[in-house]
This record gives structure tokens, sequence and C-alpha cells, in this order.
């Protein structure tokens, strides 16, 4: 399960409905051309925490039916709703995906033994392996090293998404736990995760930059640090300017610009997307992929 995953975009019509078409050409685009390792699905580049049940169910379906067995794929199924993470793990896992991986429930601050109750629930219930998923900078739910170790210390509990900055805790986490896989989650700190031991990486950037990681994630693994900086750079740039011009759209227009078919909308609500930035996507995607 090491190495280079996209969080997957999901491509949605004007109204916001699924557009599978779309979808599918991004799947396709990320394994033909981005040679990615993998595919996160259904994280929060995914829109996730803003789809109804049943349309997460369709995503993982139709993912799966694209990448087949040709990449690893693990399906994201967190949901402040335990019931729909269950129901959503349970699909996932008929499905075939290699893991599953659960947000750390947020908005009612739950304390650590609600929080270790729902992961053991959705492990118990589906018994499929879990990757746990930490982004205290949107959930605001922040673990420490024994609290994950309570979580890691179950078989099925297979390692952590680790989306934060604090690379002396991602330090300590590695030594602790030396056989769980971690995955770096913020695209543009991806050299010193890489330092510091991490397994692999899940990012929405690399939907569009998945060569450039890779870059960085060899040269660093080789020691080549002169190198994986200058890369991490370029990368950075992109980021900067991605950020700046809106995250998940700018990407979708990027990928259409690259040829990639009904890359689509984003959902409310977040909002449409302006002419003006339009262009500027292109423009990125012309000067910098
Ligand atoms: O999960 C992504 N996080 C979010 C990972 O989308 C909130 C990252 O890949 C970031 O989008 C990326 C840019 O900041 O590092």
């Amino acid at each position: 399960m090491k190495g280079l995953y996209s969080a997957l975009l999901i491509s949605f019509d004007e109204k916001g409905n699924l557009d599978e078409k779309g979808t599918r050409n991004i799947v396709r685009y990320n394994i033909d051309v981005m040679k990615m390792d993998g595919l996160y699905v259904g994280g929060s580049t995914g829109e996730n925490f803003m789809i109804p049940t049943e349309t997460k169910k369709r995503i993982f379906e139709i993912v799966k039916d694209e990448a087949k067995d040709s990449i690893k794929l693990i399906a994201q199924v967190g949901s402040i709703d335990l019931y729909e993470a269950v129901e959503l793990g349970k699909y996932a896992t008929e499905l075939g995906y290699d893991s599953l991986s659960a947000v750390t429930p947020f908005y009612y601050k739950f304390d650590f033994e609600e929080i270790k109750n729902y992961y053991m629930t959705i492990v118990n219930e589906t018994n499929n392996n879990m990757i746990i998923y930490s982004i205290p900078f949107l959930t605001g739910v922040n673990m420490n090293v024994e609290q994950f170790g309570e979580l890691l210390c179950h078989d099925k509990i297979i390692g952590i998404k680790f989306t934060a900055g604090d690379f002396y805790l991602l330090e300590r986490v590695r030594k602790a736990f030396p056989d769980k896989l971690l995955f770096a989650g913020f695209d543009e700190m991806l050299l010193p995760a890489v330092s510091l031991g991490v397994d692999g990486a899940i990012g929405s950037t690399y939907n569009v930059t998945g060569k450039i990681a890779k870059e960085i994630f060899n040269y660093t693994k080789e020691g080549k640090i002169a190198e994986a900086r200058e890369k991490q750079t370029y990368l950075n740039d992109i980021i900067e300017a991605v950020l700046k011009n809106g995250l998940y759209q700018t990407i979708k227009e990027i990928l259409k610009s690259k040829g990639v078919e009904a890359a689509g909308n984003c959902r409310l609500p977040m909002k449409k997307i302006s002419a003006e930035k339009i262009e500027i996507a292109k423009e990125i995607g012309r000067n910098f992929l």
C-alpha cells in the first residue's frame, strides 16, 4: 500500500449532480498519465462532506469499476454519522477496496473514548483495513502519540493519513509505530515528510502534479536533497497559485485544459469559478505542467 495516491477529485455537473463520465476520465488520467500508485476516494478533495450517501456509494462503485485492480484504492468512509460510516464501509469493502479510511469525527468535540469507539465500530463491523484520517486544521481534532497508539494497536488499523505540519509529532509517531503506514497529507510539505520516513503521500494536487511529486518522493528517499528541494519549490509555486485561485475548481480546470473532458464543477456551497479564474487555471497548466 506504499506510494503516491491522488486524493481523487470528483466531477459534478452545473446542478451538482455526479458526472460519472467526467469522474471516470479523472480516474483514467490519474492512472494513465500521472501514474499514481493509488487513489484515495471520498476525501476532502472528493467534496465528500457535502454529498449524499447514495452518491458516495455510486462514486465508490464507478471508481472501482474504472480502476479495476490496476492500482490501490482507499475508500474514505468517515462521517459524523457513524451509522453512515459503517454502511459505506461495508459497501466499499464488498466492492474490493484495499483499505478504508475515516476522518476523525468532528464538530461536536467528541472525547477520545468516543473517537476510539468510532474507529473500533467501523473496523469491527467491516473487518477491513483502516487508515486514520487526521486533519486537525479542518476538524479541530488533535491526537497525541499515546492516542494514536491506542488505535494502532488494533491489527486492522494499519496507518495514518497525517495532514498536519507538526513534524515533531510525525517523527514521534514514526518512531513509535515503525510497522504502520504513514501517509503525508500536505503536498506542499512532501519533502520534509518523506525525510522523516513516511511510506507514501496522499494529496489533491497530485491529480495534476503527480509526476513532480514522484520526483520529490524518490529524490528525497535517495538522499538527493538539493534535487528534491528544487522540485518542491517548483511544486509549491504551483500550489500557491492554485490555492490563491480556488483549490479544487482550479485543479478541475487544469484537468480540462489537459484534455480531461467533463472534469466538472464543485458542489454548492462552493462557489462557481469566474471566467477570469478559468484563464488563470489554464495558464498554470500551460506554464508549469
Ligand atoms: O488531503 C489535501 N487537503 C485538502 C489532502 O484538500 C484539505 C491536500 O492535498 C491539500 O489540498 C494540498 C494543498 O494545500 O496540500
